[in-house]
């Protein structure tokens, strides 16, 4: 049964590219996995969107009988026994997972919040140097390894990379040339260059029913 990923059915400019089905989108792009994207309404929302993601929120999977939501329970799902999770390294990776969603992440969102949500500058450069301190020490542990785990990709590098990608648009990665080179080095892979089209096509379409309508 093909999977399933459900994302909005429409958001505004500033979040296009960013939504967090991206994260899964590339992984699926990266396993060659087939899968079909479904919608929930960006603004009424709905009883049954809530009953498969309890905060309202995308993304979510349905995997033949499984429904699962949080983009980081369902990039470990979708990497088990895959390269992209290789079993030695297992505890590493979902170590390097975990830490880009609960110890970097919150310290990128405490930024991005002021910065793009509530256009409070002020706010955003008070959050600023706590972030900067995350990344730096991120680009220290991570050393001169191309990847977290050394020679391989796997799940942790695509979910830390794509909670880079804000923070290095904005020019915080400038400083870091290391993890700036890392960044790149991961958007650069087809699979996440497919991911974004795909993703920015289904926003697209989603100005054009609209226009329609
Ligand atoms: N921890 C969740 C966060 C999900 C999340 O923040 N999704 C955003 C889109 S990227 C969303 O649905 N925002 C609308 C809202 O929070 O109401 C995950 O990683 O899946």
């Amino acid at each position: 049964m093909t999977l399933v990923l459900t994302t909005y059915d429409w958001v505004p400019e500033f979040a296009r590219g960013f939504v967090r089905d991206i994260r899964v989108r590339w992984l699926l792009e990266e396993l060659g996995r087939p899968y079909r994207i479904e919608t929930v309404p960006l603004r009424d929302r709905t009883a049954d969107h809530l009953a498969h993601q309890p905060f309202h929120q995308v993304p979510f999977i349905r995997d033949g009988d499984l429904t699962l939501f949080e983009s980081g329970a369902i990039l470990l799902h979708l990497a088990e026994g895959t390269p992209l999770m290789p079993p030695a390294q297992r505890p590493h990776v979902q170590q390097w997972l975990i830490a880009a969603l609960n110890s970097v992440e919150p310290f990128s969102m405490a930024w991005v919040i002021p910065k793009f949500f509530d256009q409070d500058e002020a706010g955003a450069a008070k959050r600023e140097p706590l972030l900067r301190q995350r990344l730096a020490q991120l680009q220290t542990a991570l050393g001169d390894r191309p990847w977290l785990m050394g020679e391989g990709f796997t799940v942790a590098d695509l979910l830390m990379a794509d909670i880079l990608r804000l923070p290095a648009r904005n020019g915080l990665l400038d400083d870091l040339h290391g993890l700036a080179a890392y960044a790149e080095r991961a958007t650069d892979r087809p699979a996440f260059r497919k991911a974004l089209a795909d993703q920015m096509a289904h926003w697209r379409a989603a100005d054009e029913r609209r226009g329609a309508a």
